[in-house]
């Protein structure tokens, strides 16, 4: 994936409603919560958005990132697409939570500052504070609306929680608003999103957690498994077309904010399992022969052209233990459903040897 330049840090003057939750105001705000929020915005600025999406449209095959989608209402959709009966990953994963939430928390340990990558809407973690206990949660996601409305909803439940919220791309290396004093630190990166990189952006990404965590810290992942091809078209390719809308608005996204001119018509959304490469691919085909404006530059299309829009990658246990060795990590447990739909690992950075991303 496009590695981003320069972090920017738009701290909390930016957010008036971070600030708000802090108990500063009055309470007037539709987003206070008697938690404490503290927001850190360090997003990709237009500019690098821009310059990815032109990279991805000029290449021979042409590609998208996947981490496009997470825009407000592809954020909204992906919700949409975890309650659909077809896409089994998120019941399953909150299932293996509850079961084992307290078996979890004995490996992680309490009481420390909890980074969750890619939160989403912070569905999970409720399943596991009660039994982590943790002195700080440190949510982490790439869309700034959902990041901000899962912490607040998450602060009027637990108000005795310390959030600091930060707005970041994890798929390139990213800064997190820690203490130099939290020494203690424990990761959770659920929803098997690391499927969603190639396997090498993968063990990149996963060394930089260890990284960030230090010799024997913990991260707790959560993995989708290897399964029959018809579950998996399914569940990429659902009956009310919730995770096509969640692929267009892709385009959409890209006619808002890059000035482009895609007719959403001339684009079906295809899905399917790559059994070679062990992924699920998900693609926006060309219909019809075309030419297409994105920020002053012109793409053409052949009829069954596609976009590469996501890889979503399923790892058996021993392929995942390998990726995970490879980046650091030694695996400590793994637990599974009883069907083996997907798996949660726990995984402990080695104490000695060194794996920059
Ligand atoms: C976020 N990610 C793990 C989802 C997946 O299953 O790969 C994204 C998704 N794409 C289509 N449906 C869900």
């Amino acid at each position: 994936m496009t590695q981003y330049g320069a972090l920017k840090r738009n701290d909390l003057e930016s957010y008036p409603d971070a600030i708000t939750d802090q108990g500063q105001g009055s309470g007037a705000r539709s987003l206070q919560a008697p938690g404490s929020i503290r927001f850190f915005d360090y997003r990709p600025t237009p500019a690098d958005v821009r310059a990815e999406v032109l990279e991805g449209l000029g290449r021979s095959v042409k590609r998208l990132s996947p981490k496009l989608f997470y825009d407000q209402r592809g954020s909204r959709l992906f919700d949409a697409i975890t309650e659909l009966p077809e896409y089994y990953p998120t019941r399953t994963e909150i299932g293996i939570l509850r079961d084992h939430g307290s078996e979890m928390a004995d490996r992680l340990g309490r009481d420390n500052v909890l980074i969750e990558l890619g939160s989403g809407s912070s569905l999970k973690i409720q399943t596991l504070l009660a039994a982590l206990q943790p002195s700080v949660y440190l949510p982490v996601d790439i869309s700034k609306e959902h990041l901000l409305e899962s912490a607040h909803a998450l602060a009027e439940r637990f108000p005795a929680l310390a959030i600091r919220a930060a707005c970041a791309d994890y798929s390139a290396p990213f800064k997190l608003p820690l203490e130099p004093e939290w020494t203690d630190l424990a990761a959770f990166f659920p929803g098997s999103s690391i499927g969603n990189f190639d396997p090498v952006d993968a063990r990149q990404l996963l060394g930089r957690v260890a990284g960030l965590l230090g010799p024997g810290g913990r991260l707790l992942i959560g993995v989708d498994l290897p399964k029959d091809p018809a579950i998996l078209n399914a569940a990429y390719d659902d009956a009310q077309g919730v995770t096509a809308a969640f692929n267009l608005n892709l385009l959409t996204r890209i006619n808002r904010e890059l000035e482009g001119d895609f007719d959403l018509d001339a684009f079906a959304h295809r899905a399917f399992f790559n059994l070679a490469e062990s992924r699920v691919e998900m693609h926006l085909v060309s219909r019809v022969e075309q030419r297409v404006r994105v920020a002053g530059e012109v793409f053409a299309f052949r009829v069954g052209e596609t976009i590469h829009t996501e890889n979503s990658y399923k790892y058996g246990i021993d392929a995942f233990h390998r990726l995970a060795e490879n980046a650091g990590f030694v695996a400590e447990q793994v637990w599974t459903d009883p069907e083996a739909l997907f798996s949660v690992h726990c995984l402990r950075v080695l104490e000695t040897t060194p794996h920059p991303g």
